[in-house]
């Protein structure tokens, strides 16, 4: 009976030093790390326009027989101006000296029909009625002009300057 008893033990013994040999911890414990989340921080910066200019802007010299109406307007460099005629007869505003339309940098009646006409203070032509012809001043001065198939029918766009 007893001898049973340290046979188990013996038994049980070897099976536990079995086990504890067998189980030589190699174990790789690869522990996932997933790491710190990193949340998604806003960045929210508006775009913030400084509106100090209100940009450039339009204006419109009404053209009849008799004249331009205003006959001198003050704009800024950047501004267009628009001339229409509702007058009967054709107007061709342009860029003084009449005939040759020099006075404002790079205007030339010369340069009528190139592909200059259109950076030009001339229209390089006579408006019929409800025509109207648009140039952008960049220059700042005072711009006479006139009416080339009228010379005596005369007007002038001063640019000043921005001030803020
Ligand atoms: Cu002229």
């Amino acid at each position: 009976m007893t001898v049973f008893v340290i046979v188990a033990i013996v038994i049980v013994a070897g099976i536990l030093i079995f086990v504890n040999v067998g189980d030589d911890d190699s174990g790789t414990t690869t522990t996932n790390g997933n790491g710190a989340g990193s949340g998604g921080a806003g960045s929210g910066s508006g775009s913030g326009s400084s509106g100090s200019n209100s940009g450039p802007q339009t204006f419109t010299v009404t053209i009849t027989d008799s004249g331009y109406s205003p006959q001198s307007l003050t704009i800024s460099p950047g501004d267009n101006v628009i001339w229409r005629n509702d007058g009967a007869q054709e107007n061709w505003p342009a860029s003084a000296m009449h005939p040759t339309h020099r006075v404002y940098p790079g205007s030339d009646i010369e340069k009528c029909g190139t592909a200059e006409e259109n950076n030009i203070f001339d229209a390089c032509k006579g408006l019929a009625t409800g025509e109207d012809y648009t140039f952008e001043f960049d220059e700042v001065g005072t711009w006479n002009y006139h009416d080339h198939l009228h010379a005596n029918l005369r007007g002038n766009i001063i640019v000043e300057s921005i001030v803020n």
